[in-house]
Formats: C-alpha cells, sequence, structure tokens
C-alpha cells in the first residue's frame, strides 16, 4: 500500500488568465506567477538601425524588420526566445535583445522547440524557437509536431537564405513552409518589409484561434536589417504559406459562436439522465484555467471525472470524483469505467488514439456531448459527438453552472451518484498503487520512486515527463494536486523532460521541478544540462536506466519479434552531468532514493539522479517478479 498522504486540495493553477478564456476563477492558492510575464509589453523605442533597402527609404519608421517583429511578438507575449543561433537570424536576434525578449542559447534546436512549447503552456502566451534554414528547421521539427498534437500556439521563427538566392540552391536552401512548415498549424514566408507587420499579426491570431497550435515563420535574411515598414501588405494568399487554412483571409479565422442556453440545457439533461455518466476533461480544461469550476460541475451532477491521456493534473487527485487519467498505462478501472458509462461529456480533450483506448471510447451507443473549441466532427471512421459544442471549457461551464442554480438535480439522485462514485473511487485507489510488491532485487523499484516523489514534492512541484515506458509508473502512481503541474507530450515525443523542465524553471524560478526520463530518451537531450546551468535553473532530473528502448523491446518480445535495436550500452548519467557542471547522483537502491532526492531539492542545482533499473521491470502492467539481473546493469558508477 502506498504510503503518501491523499491530498485533497483543489486550488486552481497559478498561472496568468488565457487571452481566450475571458473568464477566470477566483485565485485562491495563488502564490506564485511566472517570470517575466506580468510586465505590460516593453514601449516601443527608436532603433538607429540603417535602411539598406531602396525600396523603403521613403518610410520614416526607424525600425529594423528585425526590431519590428520582435516588438510584435513582445506585444503578443513573448518574453522567451529559445535558438541555436545561425547567420541568417541575426538581424532578429538584434531586435529580441532591444526589445527585451529574453534569448537562451540551447544545445539543438529540438530542445529549443520543446523549451518554448512548455513555456507557452506554461504562460498562456505564445513563446519562440529560432533556427536557422534548413538545418535548423529540420531539428526543430520534433518540437513543432509535439506543440501540433498537444494544441499549443509556440512561434517558431526560421532564418531563410537572402531573397537573391532563393531557387538557386543556396547553402542550406529549403522550401521551409512547404517542409517543416507542414507539421505546423499555419506557415508562412515573408517576402518584402511591408507585409511583416500584418503576417505577425496573422501568425498570433491563427496559432491562438480555434484549436490552437504552432506556426512557422520563414525571414529572408536580407529582410532582418531593411527599414520596416508602417504596415499594411499582409501576406499574399497561396504564395509562401500553407497549413490547414490553404489561401484562407484573415477575416476567414473562425470565431467561436454565442453559446446556446438551450444546448448546454440539453447537455446537462443528458448527464442528468444518465446511470453511469462520465466527464472525460483534457488540457482545454487546464488552458481556460477551469479546472475548479469543472469540478464544482462535477459536484453538482454528481458525475465522476476521468482526466485525458498525458492530463492527469486536469483536476486535483484528491477529489472524491476523481477516478484516474484514461490511455496507456492507466490504472483497468479507468478504461473499464469508460467503456460501461453510458454517457460521457468531454471536455476539452481531442479525445485523441491514447485517451480512446484506440478510438474505442466513446463506445458505439454511447451517448456523448463534446465541449472543445473544435469539436469532432464525422470521418476517417469516427462518428460525431450526440451534441458538440463549440465553446471555450470556461464559459461553458459558467453557463452550465447558472443553468443548474436554477434547476438543480434531485437531491436523491445525486447522494446515489455520490454512493456510485465512492466505490468508483475505491477500485480506481486500489489499481493505482504502484508501490507494492515485494521486490528486493538490484536497483530501484520505479513505483517506490513514485511514492518518495509524492512524499518529498510540493503541491505546486512541476514534473516534466519523457517518452517510455519508466513513465508509466508516474502516470498511475503519482497524485497531482494543481492544475498545469504536469508537462508531458501527447505526441510521445522521446527528448521532452529536461528541456521542458528547464523552460518550467525558468518561468516559475521559486517552484520545485522534475524531469523524469528514461535512459534513452534522457540521452537525447541531456546536453540541455549545460544550458541549465548556464541559466542558473535548478531542475531535478531523475533517469530510470535500463540501458535500452525498454518500451520497443517490450513491443519486440511480446510479438516474439528479434530483439534489434533496443539494447544500449552503459552512460554514467551522473558523471556526465558533473562534466557539464551539474550535479550528479548516484542511485542502486531503494534506501538511497529518499535522500538523493532530499539532496537534489535543496542544492538549487541542476542535479542529476541516476538510477539503476532492473531489466525486469518491463511496465507498470508487467511488474517484476524475478530477478533477472543482466550483467552489464553493474554500471561502473563513479562516486560523485
Ligand atoms: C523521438 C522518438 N523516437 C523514437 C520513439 C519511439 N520510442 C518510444 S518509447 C522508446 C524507448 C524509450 O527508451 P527509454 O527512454 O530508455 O525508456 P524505457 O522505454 O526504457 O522506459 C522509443 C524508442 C519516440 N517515442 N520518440
Ligand atoms: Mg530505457
Amino acid at each position: 500500500m502506498s504510503s503518501a498522504q491523499e491530498d485533497m486540495e483543489s486550488t486552481e493553477t497559478p498561472r496568468p488568465a488565457d487571452a481566450t478564456a475571458g473568464v477566470t476563477d477566483a485565485t485562491a492558492g495563488v502564490t506564485d506567477v511566472p517570470a517575466g510575464v506580468t510586465d505590460v509589453p516593453a514601449e516601443v523605442t527608436e532603433d538607429p538601425a540603417e535602411a539598406l533597402d531602396p525600396s523603403s527609404i521613403a518610410d520614416p519608421s526607424p525600425r529594423t524588420v528585425g526590431r519590428a517583429i520582435a516588438d510584435r511578438l513582445m506585444a503578443g507575449g513573448a518574453r522567451y526566445a529559445f535558438t541555436v543561433p545561425g547567420e541568417s537570424f541575426l538581424g532578429l536576434l538584434d531586435g529580441l535583445v532591444e526589445a527585451g525578449i529574453e534569448v537562451v542559447a540551447t544545445r539543438h534546436e529540438g530542445g529549443a522547440a520543446f523549451m518554448a512549447t512548455a513555456a507557452t503552456q506554461l504562460t498562456g502566451r505564445p513563446q519562440l524557437c529560432l533556427a536557422t534554414r534548413a538545418v535548423g528547421a529540420a531539428n526543430l521539427a520534433i518540437g513543432i509536431h509535439a506543440a501540433r498534437a498537444d494544441s499549443v500556439p509556440m512561434i517558431a521563427l526560421v532564418g531563410q537564405v537572402p531573397r537573391r538566392f532563393r531557387g538557386r540552391d543556396a547553402f542550406q536552401e529549403a522550401d521551409l513552409v512547404g517542409s517543416v512548415g507542414r507539421l505546423a498549424k499555419w506557415a508562412v514566408e515573408v517576402d518584402e518589409p511591408r507585409r511583416v507587420e500584418a503576417a505577425l499579426t496573422e501568425a498570433l491570431q491563427r496559432a491562438q484561434s480555434g484549436r490552437p497550435g504552432p506556426v512557422l515563420i520563414s525571414l529572408p535574411e536580407d529582410l532582418l536589417d531593411l527599414r520596416a515598414s508602417g504596415g499594411g501588405g499582409g501576406t499574399s494568399p497561396g504564395q509562401g504559406e500553407s497549413g490547414g487554412h490553404g489561401g484562407a483571409s484573415i477575416a476567414g479565422i473562425p470565431r467561436l459562436p454565442v453559446l446556446d442556453s438551450d444546448v448546454i440545457r440539453s447537455v446537462l439533461r443528458l448527464m442528468a439522465a444518465s446511470q453511469r455518466g462520465v466527464i472525460l476533461a483534457g488540457a482545454g480544461v487546464i488552458r481556460a484555467n477551469a479546472s475548479r469550476r469543472v469540478m464544482r460541475l462535477a459536484e453538482a451532477l454528481g458525475v465522476p471525472v476521468i482526466a485525458g491521456w498525458r492530463r492527469p493534473d486536469v483536476v486535483p487527485h484528491g477529489h472524491p470524483l476523481y477516478l484516474g487519467m484514461a490511455g496507456y498505462s492507466s490504472a483497468p478501472t479507468v478504461k473499464a469505467r469508460l467503456t460501461e458509462a453510458d454517457a460521457i461529456l468531454v471536455l476539452g480533450s481531442r479525445l485523441n488514439e491514447m485517451t480512446s483506448f484506440e478510438y474505442r471510447v466513446p463506445k458505439p451507443g454511447t451517448r456523448w456531448a463534446h465541449v472543445d473549441l473544435e469539436p469532432r466532427q464525422a470521418g476517417h471512421g469516427l462518428t460525431a459527438p450526440t451534441i458538440a459544442v463549440t465553446a471555450d471549457i470556461g464559459r461553458f461551464v459558467d453557463e452550465a453552472l447558472s443553468l443548474l442554480r436554477a434547476g438543480a438535480l434531485h437531491a436523491e439522485t445525486r447522494e446515489a451518484r455520490f454512493q456510485a462514485a465512492a466505490m468508483d473511487r475505491q477500485a480506481y485507489l486500489a489499481a493505482s498503487t504502484v508501490d507494492g510488491g515485494a521486490w528486493e532485487g538490484p536497483g530501484v523499484h520505479p513505483g517506490r520512486v513514485v511514492t518518495e516523489l509524492r512524499r518529498q514534492l510540493s503541491a505546486e512541484a512541476i514534473i516534466t515527463c519523457d517518452a517510455g515506458n519508466f513513465g508509466g509508473w508516474l502516470h498511475r502512481g503519482y497524485r497531482f494536486r494543481r492544475p498545469g503541474t504536469f508537462l508531458a507530450p501527447t505526441a510521445g515525443s522521446m527528448g521532452y523532460g529536461l528541456p521542458a523542465a528547464i523552460a518550467a524553471a525558468l518561468v516559475y524560478p521559486r517552484r520545485q521541478v522534475v524531469a523524469v526520463c528514461g535512459d534513452g530518451g534522457f540521452a537525447m537531450s541531456m546536453n540541455e544540462l549545460e544550458t541549465a546551468v548556464r541559466q542558473g535553473v535548478s531542475v531535478v532530473a531523475l533517469v530510470f536506466d535500463n540501458q535500452r528502448y525498454g518500451t520497443i523491446r517490450m513491443h519486440q518480445d511480446r510479438e516474439g519479434r528479434a530483439a534489434a535495436g533496443t539494447d544500449l550500452g552503459s552512460i554514467d548519467f551522473a558523471a556526465a552531468a558533473r562534466a557539464m557542471g551539474a550535479q550528479g547522483i548516484s542511485v542502486e537502491r531503494d534506501d538511497q532514493v529518499p535522500d538523493a532526492i532530499r539532496e537534489a531539492l535543496a542544492s538549487g542545482r541542476p542535479t542529476v539522479i541516476h538510477m539503476i533499473l532492473d531489466r525486469a521491470w518491463v511496465s507498470v502492467d508487467q511488474p517484476a517478479v524475478t530477478v533477472e539481473r543482466v550483467p552489464s546493469l553493474a554500471v561502473a558508477l563513479t562516486e560523485p
């Protein structure tokens, strides 16, 4: 049994109100605000940069294009720009610095894109990553994809070859809009100073309208030092533009329709009439800062809540109506409860492959309502919801709560539902204990590490998670207490954990920040430890080391296939951390875990805790029963 305490707190996320939310909850529990995002946009000051473009000589604007871009992005809420620089956008770097945006050098553009994505999620405003030409853009791609899957309006700015060299097989030339840009929600190449202002405005709007998503802006090198023009122009439809909206004009960006009370009433009736109704809540709830209100709605209806995959922080786990997270590595009770539901209210969740258990939820015949900025439509073999409501979750829940106040649910019905939910809750808690078993083998028990994290981390601590089976114990066994305290890409992108943690520590310097990683994923971006050291942020990285791409080996073993490409060698991660100026701690036994975590959290320095994990630990669904110690696990660990 877990010895960690169940927390019953239910305060709202301490984060700035989302621009699209319109409504914010009371701020009980607010203890800090993101660094650098509370101030008003910096005033635009004069820039004496020389005008080089004869076409813009007549323009009285004293700013360069690079500076004008920076000012526009700053006004849109950008405070951080993560980059591996290139000679193709020096003018933009100048502009960013002058505008007061913090430029953070990273060790790989993938890290920069993950940092920008995480910083955007935590600030609620589009943050930036910058890269050079085809080589840098290609490295950004993984983060743009992750941001798209997570509906994050991050902005990728890519330096392009000078306009006079376009189409001539120039150095590192590629069609950036038509290649990497297609991973974004929208992409544009700006080809004239007079189009800059309108292109930036459109990019910010497209990123944040409807279902949010990343945008890519390609900027020819020679443009950036030119004198900025006063505005006008706009992007030429169909020219240098890609994405779901094709050549749509900016006027074509959809606006949210007015909420119809009759439709909301029909959603409430659907849930009120159900016997085994359930609410499935996703990232849209966190984005709308509506977690507490969603729990109020759940209480008013007497309907329990399940979180979307990798969104376990959407509501506080101590709440008696919380029944766990859906998807890969969820407790078995979660799928069972969703499958037997006779009505589902999906709030701000995309119902992706993982959350929907490969599209088995909602089950055919189950009546369900989808409230989302872009609710599901029929197609690709999927059916439309019984009721679709295009809305920000905060607005919907406010309306729903006021309608419910007018005609409260029969008290007896609610009581019966609470009793049923209490039984469901007991089943969920029993099925989500991860620290049991009689493991006495070598290395750590991953579930016990999670229990220790629960003991030591504060309610506001931010946890980031890389991709791999090690994460299963965390997903199932950790108990989140505050919304917005978990960052994990639904794209399952390896290499995300550490960069996202660095961004979180920059945005919230006073919070505990812990990255949970496997040896495979951590090694993909551990070079960013030096970034953490240079930036002076205190992040703790827990590395579960089974010296293999364990998740993929599990699939190979299950399917009786060759064990090809899944075994890895040893890395002394603690020594690697020290080599980059961070602290490194090696852990080989459970009894070393509490002190290691304590020391790491207290140090105020970036720290890697390298944890040896026996390969007998395959997944949270396949706990280790036998000791299968492989000789190579006895890595030579240097003492700190
Ligand atoms: C960038 C990327 N490449 C490949 C994959 C496929 N993949 C998913 S999990 C995994 C193994 C992860 O290994 P590790 O981080 O050591 O965690 P473990 O599975 O061993 O717990 C791989 C290769 C991925 N998700 N992301
Ligand atoms: Mg591994």
